[in-house]
């Protein structure tokens, strides 16, 4: 099962540019920084509050063939996906596929900071993608 929203990831065109912004204006700040090259996007995790709760994903295209600029050119920036914490990927992939969901990946590709994901397509969510999260 879904255990709570580990983040939600909004599609900008500038990483450095929206860091700033998010700092200046929101007081929001990096808790965690990497470059995903197999999924073409540099991240940024923002903490809010406390820190202990879900976390704010900013995400730049990395190469102009990915999946966050198509998104960008297609939409704009803006929220491009909701992501929940599960204790194992594999398992909640497989719950969704046998209720007839398509998941994006046969199996899951690594996500931030060594976690590991897969993606129900957008299609078959309301028009969300949503993103399954097992911590590292
Ligand atoms: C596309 N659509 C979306 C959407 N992206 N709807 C809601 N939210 C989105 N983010 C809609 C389009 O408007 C279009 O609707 C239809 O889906 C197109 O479907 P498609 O032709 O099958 O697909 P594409 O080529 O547009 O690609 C969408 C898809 C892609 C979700 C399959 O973005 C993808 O593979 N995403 C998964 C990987 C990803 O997002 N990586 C970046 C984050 P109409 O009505 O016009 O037909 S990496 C990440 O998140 C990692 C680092 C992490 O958190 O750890």
């Amino acid at each position: 099962g879904l255990l709570r929203i580990d983040h939600v990831g909004i599609a900008v065109a500038d990483l450095d540019e929206a860091l700033r912004f998010y700092a200046e204006n929101f007081g929001l700040h990096c808790v965690h920084q990497e470059t995903n090259e197999e999924q073409g996007v540099r991240e940024a995790m923002l903490g809010v509050g406390d820190g202990s709760g879900p976390r704010i994903q900013l995400l730049a295209p990395a190469r102009p063939d990915s999946a966050i600029a198509k998104f960008i050119d297609r939409s704009g920036p803006g929220l491009q996906q909701l992501a929940y914490t599960v204790a194992d990927v594999e398992a909640a992939a497989d719950a969704l596929r046998a209720r007839g969901l398509r998941l994006l990946y046969d199996t899951p590709k690594r996500g931030t900071a060594g976690s590991r994901i897969n993606f129900v397509h957008p299609k078959d969510a309301g028009g969300v993608l949503v993103e399954l999260v097992e911590p590292a």
